[in-house]
């Protein structure tokens, strides 16, 4: 299955030609959404920082290949357990192998969705080993600009109900499944947040990141909105936490 979006039920009773109507617009989308999935890293140049972006985070299935290749062992890894957020305590639990491959604990999810459960560590690793590195805080808002293009987040009071009107209930969506911004980057408000390379201003651990997440409820996080962000320690993984390089 290439992406994990619901489509509503069809009714019991429907007309044969409508049912046929609605099965063909189905494929079509699934189709779409299939074949506009980029393959391989693709980067945009942008001018005011003389730098070129990931235009996607990094997915599952780019980090494999650097896992591989390396042979690298994340932070969350040689700790063997990670952090995943708890929707019915309202609460972050070390879950026992929860990884890059097994964000969750439990089953390998697919290649097209952003790599969580990587440290500032694993991030900086990956970048390197692309010739790139992390951006820093400023750069990301430049990255950003000023429009909201608001992706996948929590539509509804936090944790209690998410409408998932967006296309994705209380889940992570493959990337590239919204609008791009003004500068043709997908995927910077909301999904998973991004590691940056800005430290915090408060503890000497922990870096900035940026964006927000699936689990940001719009009615009071604005980790979705440029010049918004949230700290956390180098060696968290997290399931709602990603990042993308800058070359
Ligand atoms: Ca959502």
């Amino acid at each position: 299955m290439c992406n994990n979006k619901s489509y509503s039920p069809i009714p019991k009773e429907v007309d044969i030609m409508l049912f046929k109507k609605y099965h063909i617009i189905c494929c079509l989308l699934l189709l779409f959404s299939c074949s506009s999935l980029p393959q391989k890293l693709e980067k945009v140049y942008i001018e005011k920082l003389k730098l070129e972006v990931d235009r996607f985070e990094v997915t599952i299935g780019q980090f494999r290949e650097f896992i591989i290749t390396n042979n690298y062992q994340t932070t969350a890894d040689s700790f063997a357990w990670s952090g995943v957020f708890n929707l019915d305590t309202n609460s972050w639990d070390s879950i026992h192998h929860a990884n890059w491959e097994k964000p969750l604990g439990k089953k390998e999810e697919d290649n097209n969705l952003p790599v969580t459960q990587v440290s500032y560590y694993d991030a900086c690793a990956y970048c390197k080993w692309k010739n790139g590195r992390l951006p820093t805080a400023k750069e990301w808002d430049i990255i950003a600009g000023e429009e909201i293009i608001k992706g996948n987040v929590w539509e509804g009071p936090f944790p209690v109900f998410d409408s998932g009107q967006d296309g994705y209930f209380k889940s992570i969506a493959p990337i590239g499944q919204f609008s791009p911004n003004e500068n043709n980057i997908h995927d910077l408000f909301g999904n998973v947040w991004e590691w940056t390379s800005t430290p915090s201003s408060t503890n000497d651990k922990a870096m900035m990141i940026k964006g927000g997440s699936f689990l940001c409820d719009i009615s009071y996080c604005s980790g979705y909105i440029p010049s918004k962000y949230q700290t956390t320690l180098k060696d968290s993984g997290l399931n709602h936490l990603g990042f993308r390089c800058v070359y």
